[in-house]
């Protein structure tokens, strides 16, 4: 019989990662997404099986993280081996516009997937990931941050996964349970959300160079992040549930790069040289030297502050310290920082010249010329 995993936020950046990954060890793989008004699935969509397909060793079934009946059901039916709780309200800025929601879904969410596990009579029998976060650090006690490193968390997503680490270290304590957190740093991949910082500055200088845009506005550009790769970390995520006891790992690549660093890195894998002027929200970048064949001119300005995009109280600097998942987990972070920013920036570029070829010469003359 197949190992079965369940995994909530199936439809994420790293749900599916997870999901390639645990079908190619062979695992029947079920995730729980949510009802959308359109396509959501988009990121699994190469994984789909038709219904009839026999064996099926990928399903899909409606569920909320704010919905405890749906979870029971979905778990009851599918009696997993592992669950991976991916699903969460993922963004800090949106977190501040949407607390209540945010701590129903990555605090309550938690519990309920948790409780179901109990209630159904699982708790021997189902290991339990928990998506948690270098977030949880906050307004750092200690560089880099370890396991052992006080938390401070300095938003309402931050507040709620603190909360979720929390129950699910009380869950193993209380009732036995396989549960455990990883304690991911940012980690990224041509599949992240375009509201995220990296993907947001790769995928605007993309289709800036092309000319479908103007200018990126951007929000506090001195941040510093241990950026890392997804596809690297989700194997993580799964060696953490083939220990023998169940315990809480960081998971980072102990390098830290600022926001600037990202956009000059990303802008150099478009063959664009950039010079930074001003301060503070008069920031902005202009261009020294772009490609020979470029719509881009020299001296023009394409980064800029937007206030905006600042949060009202801001994690500064992150910087992860991942000996512990090194000596027990055997991990090696197999993505630079030079080759996360490439592949990202040549899989938005792949996007910006089809979009540009739409605009040039309308839809129907390019679906025609295929
Ligand atoms: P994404 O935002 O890409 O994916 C989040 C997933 O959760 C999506 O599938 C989303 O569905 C789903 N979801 C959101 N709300 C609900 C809900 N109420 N009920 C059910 N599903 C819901 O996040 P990532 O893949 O980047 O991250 C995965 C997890 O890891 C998250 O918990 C995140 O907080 C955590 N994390 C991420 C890090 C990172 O750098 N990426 C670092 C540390 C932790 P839909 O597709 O419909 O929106
Ligand atoms: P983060 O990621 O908040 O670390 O949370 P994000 O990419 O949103 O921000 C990183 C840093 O960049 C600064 N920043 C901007 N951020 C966004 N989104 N947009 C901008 O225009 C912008 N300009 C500057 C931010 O202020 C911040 O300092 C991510 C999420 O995946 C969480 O779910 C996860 O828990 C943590 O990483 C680890």
């Amino acid at each position: 019989m197949p190992k079965k995993a369940l995994i909530t936020g199936i439809t994420g950046q790293d749900g599916a990662y997870l999901a390639e990954l645990l079908l190619a060890k062979g695992y029947e793989v079920h995730g729980i997404k949510r009802r959308a008004s359109m396509f959501n699935t988009a990121r699994v969509d190469h994984l789909y099986q038709d219904p009839n397909a026999e064996p099926r060793n990928f399903v899909l079934h409606h569920g909320d993280l704010t919905d405890s009946s749906s979870l029971t059901r979905v778990i009851q039916a599918v009696q997993p081996d592992e669950i991976y709780n991916l699903a969460a309200q993922s963004h800090v800025g949106v977190s501040f516009e949407q607390p209540e929601y945010t701590a129903n879904t990555d605090a309550l969410g938690t519990l309920r997937v948790l409780e179901a596990m109990r209630i159904l009579g699982l708790a021997d029998k189902t290991r339990f990931y928990q998506a948690s976060t270098s977030e949880l650090y906050g307004l750092v006690q200690e560089t880099p941050q370890r396991e052992t490193t006080p938390f401070y968390p300095r938003s309402p997503y931050a507040a709620a996964k603190m909360y979720a680490y929390w129950i699910c270290v009380n869950y193993r304590e209380a009732y036995g349970m396989y549960a455990c957190n990883g304690i991911l740093f940012n980690h990224e991949s041509p599949r992240r959300g375009e509201t995220f910082v990296t993907r947001k500055i790769t995928r605007g200088l993309a289709r800036i160079a092309l000319g479908l845009e103007d200018c990126l506005y951007m929000g506090n550009l001195s941040a510093l992040r241990d950026w890392g790769h997804a596809r690297d970390y989700v194997e993580m995520q799964w060696l953490m549930l083939q220990q023998d006891k169940a315990e809480d790992f960081v998971i980072a690549t102990g390098i830290q790069y600022s926001v600037r660093d990202f956009i000059n890195t990303a802008a150099r894998e478009l063959g664009i040289m950039l010079r930074w002027r001003g301060e503070g929200v008069t920031e902005e970048a202009v261009v020294e030297l772009s490609p020979v064949h470029s719509k881009l001119q020299p001296g023009q300005v394409i980064v800029k502050v937007d206030p905006r995009y600042f949060r009202p109280t801001e994690v500064e600097t992150l910087l992860g310290d991942p000996s512990k998942a090194k000596a027990k987990l055997g991990w090696e972070p197999r993505t630079t920082f030079q080759e996360l920013v490439a592949e990202m920036v040549a899989s938005d570029l792949s996007d910006a010249k089809r979009d540009a070829l739409v605009e040039e010469h309308g839809y129907e003359t390019f679906a025609y010329k295929e």
